[in-house]
Parts: C-alpha cells; sequence; structure tokens
C-alpha cells in the first residue's frame, strides 16, 4: 500500500476514534443530566463512529497495509448545556468532513483510484451526518431552553424510528 495513503487513513483511524470518545462523553454527561433521548442519540452515535473507525482499520489491512490501533485522547468531561453541546458536535463533524476531504485530495495527488471510490461512502456520510446535526440545532433554538425536554423526548423518538427503519431493512 502507498505510504502516503496508508498514513493519512491511519490517522483516520485516531480521529474516527476520538469521534466514538467523544460522543461517549457526551453521552454519559446527558445522561447523568437527565437527558435520556440526547443520551441514547449520542450513545448511538458513538457506535457509528466505532463502526467508521473499523471500516478504515479493515480496508488498511485489506489493502496490504498495517492499520495502528491508537491511543486515544480524553475528551471533555463536562459541558456547557445542551445547544452548546450539539455546537460542539457540529464544529467536530466539519472537522472531520475537512479531514476525509484530504483522503480525497491525497488519493488523487498519489493517484490511488481505488481508495478514492472507496472513501466515496465517508464523502457522502459527512454530508448526511453534518445535515442532521444542523437539523437538530435548529430544533434546539426553537425548543429553547424552557422547552428541552420536549426536544429530548422527540430526538428519542426519532432514534426509535431510525432503529425500526434499520431493522426493517435487514
Ligand atoms: Fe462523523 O462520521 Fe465518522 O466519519
Amino acid at each position: 500500500m502507498n505510504k502516503k495513503i496508508e498514513s493519512i487513513l491511519n490517522r483516520q483511524i485516531i480521529r474516527e476514534g476520538y469521534s466514538s470518545h467523544l460522543y461517549l462523553a457526551m453521552a454519559s454527561w446527558a445522561e447523568n443530566e437527565g437527558y435520556k433521548g440526547i443520551a441514547s442519540w449520542l450513545y448511538a452515535q458513538a457506535e457509528e463512529e466505532r463502526l467508521h473507525m473499523l471500516k478504515f482499520i479493515k480496508y488498511i489491512n485489506e489493502r496490504g497495509g498495517k492499520a495502528i490501533i491508537p491511543e486515544i485522547e480524553k475528551p471533555p468531561v463536562r459541558y456547557a448545556g445542551v445547544l452548546k453541546m450539539f455546537e460542539e458536535v457540529l464544529k467536530h463533524e466539519q472537522f472531520i468532513t475537512g479531514s476525509i476531504n484530504e483522503i480525497v485530495q491525497t488519493c488523487m495527488e498519489e493517484k490511488d483510484f481505488n481508495t478514492y471510490q472507496w472513501v466515496q461512502w465517508f464523502v457522502n456520510e459527512q454530508l448526511e451526518e453534518e445535515a442532521s446535526v444542523r437539523t437538530l440545532l435548529d430544533s434546539l433554538r426553537l425548543a429553547g431552553d424552557q422547552h428541552l425536554y420536549l426536544f429530548d423526548r422527540d430526538i428519542m423518538s426519532m432514534r426509535q424510528k431510525e432503529k425500526s427503519a434499520d431493522t426493517a431493512a435487514e
């Protein structure tokens, strides 16, 4: 496997691993604050990010490279409220989008068209994730502090609907 590609994909393992840890830390904070719906959305998100990390690990190894399982930085323990926390989620997803775009760029420079094609799944995934966090932020701003419990209830039923759609698709 091309060394530059191997190295940038290994960097992404670290970033997907951190995404998973970050959302776990946020989920745990939200659970302790009594926001069950928000916590369940974040726990599910953390699981998805772990699966993204696994996709990178397996791809590197299958292509003859060596995936490195990294140490993962500790995310913050406390968050300054639900709105601020979701703003952090969006900021983090934008950072990940930039990181995926750098992989695309490296693939083009190194003429690795297989990896270029493989990583398109993440390009689309980032589009969807950013859009769904923006939608959540809009509803949060509409709900305001007094109606956070409604947001918490809605995000819980949103999660359950997604779950039953996934089960129906399996
Ligand atoms: Fe934010 O989803 Fe991973 O890449």
